[in-house]
């Protein structure tokens, strides 16, 4: 039976960069997640005898909205709900099952990088079927339907065991429990070459941060690929992850880092977070910036099984440093450059314009599932250090030597007053035209433009996507304010400058003039109070 429960509209369900992320109690009042789920099966068309694949990050409030979500998805017509066993299933594995299962798209729960527990954050995406986060046409359209809703519909049903595989009826749909990891670890098993990891004997550490990779990385890394037990850290999901932020970074994976920077390192230190997209690379001695490790793996991804045809073109967000663009020089191939957020590769990598992607922020993936994919990028970097012979730092200093070095951080002031940050990037945007021509110590300003991208299969336009300030000699900064957060605003400062020879220089010195430039330029400290970034990455 269908049963009919009145609501009224929550004012604050526009979805961010990746979907919708909000306080556990927020999600936690009367209707507010019934409401969200509602709204996207009512935006979305062809649900009538359609698939829907349904995993999470495994935080806190996972098993609880998983339950309704079935229900309201029963009720809406879907004949068959794909679910990870336990609730569980990484981003990009239920990108590839969604695929896989041909489904018409798929709920995500998660909130990625950000902390959980019952006072931290929580979060639900809607994926479509190319297994890709949905475009901004099908989250306006979902927001614009939170503000109208007045009723959900779910299946009188009692809660389904979400611990043991096989199927269950939930009125008229069936509800299967899968294996969360089988598929996935078969699809890195055909990308890449796992006898020649193997035969390599490299040692790791794996921090999986208390979060979905645990499982992933135990079966891939312990089970397949024989790296010694122990190789996975923090490899079992808890809802609150432990207490620790599951972001892999320098400041929350810094027992990685210290282990990393010591005399006890291993060949390889790698980190995933919260659902598994976002990837951490650090060397004996060498922490590789994701900026550098898109352009390192896409120059060596031909050595990988799954990549030894070549590469059709290679993708980067905005605030990503052009190291990858000089690999696509070099191997003549197109480079693209998007806005934040990994939606907007999907339709790049549907067309078959390009097959590897990357992001400033910890996420690199290809055209095998249409996310960013921690564990991916781990198993190309095994694959590249298997088929070289190389260590990380080896391979990042010829590298250099071959392409020269984008020297990158990012500032992050986190936590300031939304109208603070509200009005930095007015003024900010204000005073664009004048900037050109500008002098701040040694750099002078060549251009400044708000980043507006015209995506090249669909003609859609996204504009107000970052401001960027170009430097005679290819140094940059950008200024963005993140759609990720939960509270208040987190003012993101991008820090780039090009040397093609001066490869073994001290990053922060490199980049200190560049700092100085973006307080001068935006008024950081001025309109922040701050006077130095929470987080530097
Ligand atoms: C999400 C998106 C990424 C994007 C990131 C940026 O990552 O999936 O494509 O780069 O947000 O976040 P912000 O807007 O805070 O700079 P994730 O890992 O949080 O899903």
């Amino acid at each position: 039976m269908i049963r009919e429960h009145q609501t009224t509209p929550f004012p604050d369900q526009k979805p961010g960069t990746s979907g919708l992320r909000k306080k556990v109690r927020v999600f936690s009042q009367p209707n507010y997640a019934e409401n969200f789920v509602q709204s996207v099966f009512d935006v979305i068309e062809g649900k009538q005898g359609a698939t829907l694949v349904i995993g999470g990050d495994g935080r806190f409030l996972n098993r609880e909205v998983i339950q309704v979500a079935i229900r309201i998805a029963a009720a809406a017509g879907f004949a068959r709900i794909v679910v990870g066993r336990g609730g569980i299933l990484s981003t990009p594995a239920a990108s590839n099952l969604i695929r896989l299962r041909r489904a018409l798209g798929g709920l995500i729960l998660s909130a990625s990088h950000n902390p959980g527990g019952p006072e931290e954050d929580f979060g639900i995406k809607y994926n479509i079927a190319n297994g890709g986060p949905a475009p901004e046409k099908i989250t306006d359209a979902i927001y614009a339907r939170t503000r109208a809703i007045d009723v959900w519909r779910a299946v009188d049903a009692a809660d389904i065991d979400l611990d043991t595989d096989g199927e269950t009826q939930v009125g008229d749909a069936t509800v299967e429990i899968v294996d969360p990891v089988a598929d996935y670890a078969a699809l890195m098993e055909r990308l890449f070459d796992f006898p020649a990891i193997r035969a390599a004997k490299l040692t790791m550490a794996f921090d999986a941060m208390s979060a979905v990779t645990g499982p992933y990385a135990h079966e891939i890394l312990e089970n397949c690929l024989s790296f010694a037990p122990g190789t996975v850290r923090n490899g079992t999901p808890l809802p609150d992850f432990g207490g620790h932020h599951p972001d892999p970074n320098l400041v929350h994976a810094r027992a990685l880092y210290d282990l990393m920077m010591g005399p006890d390192a291993p060949d390889v230190g790698a980190a995933s977070d919260g659902d598994g997209d976002r990837n951490l690379i650090i060397g004996r001695a060498r922490f590789v910036t994701p900026s550098d490790s898109l352009a390192m793996l896409a120059a060596n991804a031909h050595l990988a099984p799954g990549y030894k045809d070549g590469l059709k073109g290679i993708a980067r967000s905005m605030p990503t440093s052009a190291a990858a663009d000089r690999v696509a020089e070099r191997l003549g191939i197109p480079a693209y450059e998007t806005p934040t957020g990994w939606k907007f590769f999907g339709n790049l990598l549907d067309a078959g314009l390009a097959t590897i992607c990357g992001e400033e922020s910890a996420g690199t993936g290809s055209d095998h599932v249409r996310e960013k994919d921690g564990l991916w990028a781990v198993l190309l970097w095994l694959n590249i250090l298997a088929a070289t012979g190389k260590s990380v730092d080896q391979l990042a200093r010829d590298h250099w030597a071959t392409y020269g070095r984008n020297y990158y951080a990012r500032h992050d002031y986190e936590g300031v007053e939304s109208d603070r940050a509200d009005a930095l990037m007015a003024e900010l945007r204000g005073r664009l035209a004048t900037l050109p021509g500008a002098r701040f110590g040694d750099l002078t300003v060549e251009t400044a433009d708000d980043f507006a991208y015209t995506d090249p299969t669909d003609g859609s336009v996204s504009e107000h996507q970052g401001v960027r300030i170009l430097f005679a000699g290819s140094s940059r900064i950008v200024f963005r304010l993140s759609g990720t957060g939960t509270s208040g605003a987190t003012l993101r400062v991008y820090l780039e400058r090009y040397e093609a020879e001066r490869v073994d220089e001290d990053t922060t010195a490199m980049l200190g003039q560049i700092a100085a430039a973006a307080d001068e330029i935006a008024g950081i400290v001025r309109h922040t109070g701050r006077d130095h970034p929470d987080v530097v990455t």
